[in-house]
């Protein structure tokens, strides 16, 4: 194309996308976009710190410890659909150096394990389930390995490397990778190759999301507790950020300001452990209780990936199995019904992109089907456009004026709002300070299912 034409169509486009600051508002890429709308997406951690009732193995575990005699991967991946999880990610290897496939480049691994007399390959199995049940499948692969004995030199980066690519070749297609930045305090000194693993995920899996506490594509939230930032953008400033070396609080909230759409995942577990523990088997979270975790990531522009431990068996445990079915039929029982009017098609078609232009301090009348009692409020933008509402009020109507029922920050993908039910038959939404004007996607009003 000639250069000319080029460069005006960029700014054309450039234009277009100009905050009411002037400056150029970030977007997400169609990889971050199509992750996003996952919502819910699980983890599964699982290696030798199973069989020795530890969080962190030390390295030193022998492979004949590794034995779950009863180990389906169905079963954890039906548990997950059934929980309505989209994608499950596999610790292939945690801080022990274990690693649950057999790599060509270590034998501290499921190969000279007794599981299946050594030629087991939980990855696979595990693959194999998603692609049966319609899931999306990632691995996770620390950085930090107490076992390698060239961890701590220079070729510890190569040995990585190639196990990225055994992970990345012999498994289909995979849809997030996760670099944990966790590194024990008295760890020898390494200086991870980060550029360079990265650079193997995008040839080898582009449409692979990578996790890590400064991104590329997803970020830590801050905590493990599954709380999102109350107000939390997708955008951050990645400079001077690094795995294992960022702030919480920042990664919590993200900045308004931020060059890179890099946003949050909440990740936490179903237990108060990632690995499965005998004495935690009456600590499982409840139905309820996951539901909150929802509202607190998902409902705060965030996305939750919750854990799911296999025991020494190899299965998961009937309790967090029924729980997790539990969190799924209340969501759903809860979000069956959006009593907005089907008048304001736009709003409540379940695509984004069809999105409805709201100017700041321009309330927005909302009709409902009819007067209806309400305690959930669900919005959304077009974050295709980037992020742009800052805060936004919402009142309803009542007795012939509008009473306030509602003050929130920001929105992105999606915020949910709780509060005690009232009665109404419409609502008005005032943006109150936006970086653009607002591309709102969904408007959805609900009454919470009793269970909740
Ligand atoms: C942390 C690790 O140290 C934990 O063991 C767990 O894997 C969690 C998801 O990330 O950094």
């Amino acid at each position: 194309m000639k250069k000319s034409i080029l460069s005006l169509m960029l700014a054309a486009t450039a234009a277009m996308s100009m905050g009411q600051t002037g400056r150029a508002l970030v977007k997400p890429t169609a990889r971050q976009l199509n992750w996003q709308k996952l919502e819910t997406t699980a983890f599964i951690h699982f290696t030798v710190n199973t069989f020795t009732d530890k969080e962190w193995g030390e390295g030193t575990e022998s492979p004949s410890i590794f034995n779950p005699t009863k180990l389906d991967a169905r079963q954890w991946v039906k548990a997950l659909k059934d929980g309505g999880f989209k994608i499950a990610i596999i610790t292939a290897k945690h801080h022990d150096g274990f690693c649950l496939w057999p790599s060509k480049y270590t034998n501290h691994s499921v190969k000279s394990s007794p599981y299946k007399d050594g030629k087991g390959d939980v990855v696979k199995e595990v693959a194999d389930a998603c692609k049966e049940f319609g899931l999306k499948f990632g691995v996770y692969l620390s950085p930090w390995d107490r076992h390698e004995p060239s961890y701590g030199t220079a070729s510890y980066n190569n040995y990585y490397k190639n196990q990225l690519r055994e992970l990345l070749t012999n498994y289909g297609e995979i849809a997030e990778v996760w670099f944990d930045g966790a590194k024990g305090e008295n760890a020898k000194d390494m200086e991870y190759d980060f550029k360079g693993f990265w650079q193997i995920v995008r040839e080898l899996q582009p449409n692979a999301v990578m996790f890590s506490d400064a991104g590329p594509d997803v970020r830590w939230v801050g905590n493990e507790a599954g709380n999102a930032g109350e107000t939390c953008w997708s955008t951050i400033n990645a400079e001077g950020l690094a795995p294992g070396k960022a702030d919480a609080n920042y990664l919590n909230v993200g900045s308004e300001n931020g060059k890179s759409w890099i946003p949050a995942e909440t990740d936490v577990s179903i237990r108060p452990g990632w690995f499965w523990h005998e004495k935690e088997n009456n600590k499982v979270r409840t139905p309820s209780n996951l539901v909150n975790l929802y509202y607190q990531s998902v409902g705060r522009n965030s996305l939750l990936l919750l854990n799911i431990p296999p025991n020494t068996e190899g299965l998961f445990e009937q309790k967090d199995v029924q729980n997790i079915k539990e969190f799924r039929n209340i969501l759903n029982e809860t979000f069956a019904n959006n009593l907005v009017s089907a008048q304001s098609k736009q709003l409540v078609d379940q695509k984004l992109e069809t999105a409805i232009q709201v100017k700041t301090n321009n309330p927005l009348v909302i009709n409902l089907s009819k007067s209806v009692t309400f305690d959930r409020i669900s919005l959304q933008e077009n974050i295709a456009e980037g992020q742009r509402v800052k805060s936004f009020k919402i009142e309803y109507w009542q007795d012939g004026s509008w009473k306030p029922l509602a003050t929130s920050t920001t929105i992105g993908y999606k915020r949910l709002l709780r509060f005690p039910s009232v009665t109404s038959n419409k609502l008005r939404l005032t943006v109150l300070e936006a970086l653009a004007p607002t591309l709102l996607g969904e408007f959805g009003v609900y009454k919470a299912s009793s269970r909740e």
